[in-house]
């Protein structure tokens, strides 16, 4: 049955599928779309924002016969997570001269960190040598910290590639792009595919192939398109694998991170437990495996939002802290510990956050997360992750107006949480919990803890679990909903979101370039070169453009984009006006948030058109 239909709030969202149909946003690939499900978003309050969430990711889940596209629970999508986990399975039984390596952007390579880092524990701890290696755009940097730029470069996506398997002689490259867009990943992609005698490459992505991202990449003879149409040509011969079901567009249209980043985790995780039970418990690798381990994961999401009020108390909480410019900060431990320092990084390119706003940390900091690279706190007060920075830097200012949210399980030192529990506590009361137990399990610090946190999201879970999927795997995938839902809802609380666009997105690579330009297109009306002219702009800051900024390249452009505050809300202010930059500016200053200023404008057009 499909997750959809367990709930019977959501039958209402689940009314309109249109996004299906071939003359929905009929230019856009579905990754991109805007869900009709969310349209008013940005007017809901928490629970209902919460319900369109779960009613968004149901749709990962949804079988349907005849469908236009390839779904998750798909035939073919089964077929080729069976063939990869058989690849990985080889390379576990033979380990020497081979290498995995699960690479992407942003989110896509956050989660190719943490899913390496969890099946090569899983090896460490079983005597086995670890397989797998990992790499992110950007490097280790880009793990806690939002670092846009390197997506548009597929040089260094290659050479990245060629130095992790230097001398190896089999590799499974699993290149992971969700819009299959990000010409870092294209660029290694296409070393796979000229050296077919070492490297297999396999895309995980949410489109379907002919979706894929087709504009030129300077500098290279392919686009990501070009290589797809490849990898599809090899795929049938099985020297290439495609897994790209689609899951709907996303809650807040373009935003990634969501569905994508979650069946990124699902689907990877399939892949390398099958492997992993076939390797060491002779246990096949099996269609209906395959597929029965999946549908669990439909039943976290029925879990995770069967606490529907709880997750919107958390919001609300999280939101009034993001309105008056205080903080939501996620104290950890573990592994889940790691899902918070990615939610809170996306903020940045997402809701132009700054990255005081949401931050995460976990226990030891980089000592506990094992990346390649090391301690990262000379990097820079952004990369402080670890309790005793928040216990330097954070702890001595928090007021009852920031929001701490504890995410911690059964499975951690209780007794290690309940003693910073306690510290926050004297500090400020809004202090809340996400917490994992198995049925039965009970820590006895735990009724303490309780009393200290306003609320704790208690989640029980059964302790028959499918044998193929961890419970470490449930929490995740469950602490990921809560964590996106949170971060997203208090986003949109605090007036980030217009209908379900990222208004203040940062412009800071190629494909949030083109995301605002449309965006603009969209909400103004106007034609694609004027919004372009307007963005230009408000990136530059400058109301009449140069002929040196017009002949810069978008890097360079993505480039000074980093440096401006709100482009997207003030390229729309004076598009919709014709107000100068500085008024612009004064304008969005009277009316900080960013929603209500936009509206503004928009009403203000539409009297003005009216009363022509
Ligand atoms: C998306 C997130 C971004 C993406 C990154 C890679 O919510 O903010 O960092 O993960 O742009 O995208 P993709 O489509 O290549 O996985």
């Amino acid at each position: 049955m499909a997750t959809v239909a367990k709930t019977e709030g959501i039958k209402a969202f689940s009314a309109t599928h249109d996004w299906e149909s071939a003359d929905y946003e009929p230019t856009l690939p579905v990754s991109e779309m805007s869900n009709p499900l969310t349209r008013n978003i940005d007017r809901a309050p928490a629970s209902s924002i919460v319900k369109m969430l779960q009613a968004c990711d149901a749709q990962m889940f949804q079988e349907k016969s005849g469908a236009a596209y390839e779904r998750l629970l798909s035939d073919q999508v089964a077929k080729s997570l069976m063939e990869v986990a058989k690849r990985v399975q080889l390379i576990l039984k033979n380990p020497q001269d081979s290498l995995i390596v699960l690479s992407g952007c942003g989110t896509s390579g956050r989660l190719a960190f943490f899913i390496t880092s969890g099946f090569n524990r899983e090896l460490r701890r079983l005597n086995h040598s670890a397989v797998c290696s990992y790499i992110i755009a950007g490097g280790d940097r880009a793990l806690f910290s939002s670092q846009e730029a390197p997506e548009d470069d597929p040089i260094s996506g290659a050479l990245s590639l060629k130095k992790v398997s230097e001398g190896k002689k089999r590799v499974l490259f699993i290149g992971i792009s969700c819009g299959l867009s990000a010409p870092f990943v294209a660029g290694q992609l296409d070393f796979c595919l000229q050296h077919p005698d070492v490297y297999t490459p396999v895309l995980v992505g949410f489109n379907p192939a002919h979706q894929a991202r087709n504009e030129p990449i300077p500098g290279c003879t392919f686009t990501f398109h070009s290589v797809v149409t490849k990898m599809r040509e090899l795929a049938k011969m099985q020297k290439a694998f495609l897994i790209n079901p689609v899951l709907g567009p996303e809650a807040i249209s373009g935003s990634s991170r969501m569905k994508g980043g979650s069946a990124t985790k699902i689907l990877l995780e399939v892949v390398f437990s099958a492997a992993h039970a076939a390797n060491f418990s002779r246990t096949p690798i099996t269609y209906n495996g395959i597929l029965q381990h999946m549908r669990s994961y439909g039943k976290v999401l029925d879990i995770t939002y069967s606490q529907t009020e709880g997750i919107a108390a958390v919001m609300e909480a999280a939101g009034r802290s993001l309105q008056c410019g205080r903080r939501l900060c996620y104290l950890s431990w573990g592994f889940l510990g790691l899902l918070g320092l990615i939610d809170a990084s996306e903020c940045k390119p997402t809701f132009g956050a700054d990255h005081k706003d949401i931050q995460g940390f976990v226990g030891g900091g980089c000592k506990e997360l094992g990346n390649k690279e090391g301690d990262l706190n000379l990097m820079g007060a952004e990369s402080g992750i670890a309790h005793i920075d928040f216990l330097h830097n954070v702890l001595p200012c928090l007021t009852d107006k920031d929001t701490v949210l504890l995410l911690y399980s059964h499975s951690d030192d209780v007794d290690e949480v309940a003693k910073l529990a306690r510290r926050v506590r004297e500090k400020t009361s809004n202090m809340h919990a996400v917490y994992h137990q198995t049925d039965g399990d009970t820590a006895a610090q735990q009724g303490e803890i309780n009393k200290l946190c306003s609320s704790t999201l208690n989640f029980i879970w059964p302790q028959a679990t499918p044998a193929s999927m961890g419970l470490q795997h449930m929490w995740e995938l469950s602490t990921k909903l809560v964590l996106n839902a949170v971060s997203t809802g208090a986003h949109i609380l605090k007036g980030k979101v217009y209908q379900n666009y990222m208004i203040d997105l940062q412009v800071t690579n190629s494909k949030l370039y083109c995301r605002a330009a449309r965006l603009l297109q969209r909400l103004s009306g106007h034609p694609k070169s004027l919004c372009e002219e307007a963005l230009l702009k408000a990136i530059y800051q400058v109301d009449k453009l140069t002929e040196d900024i017009m002949t810069c390249n978008l890097t360079t452009h993505t480039h000074t984009a980093r440096k401006v505050k709100k482009v997207v809300p003030l390229a729309l202010v004076c598009l919709l006006t014709g107000y100068s930059i500085k008024e612009a500016q004064s304008h969005l200053e009277q009316k900080p948030i960013v929603r209500e200023a936009v509206e503004a404008c928009l009403r203000e057009q539409t009297l003005f058109s009216g009363s022509l």
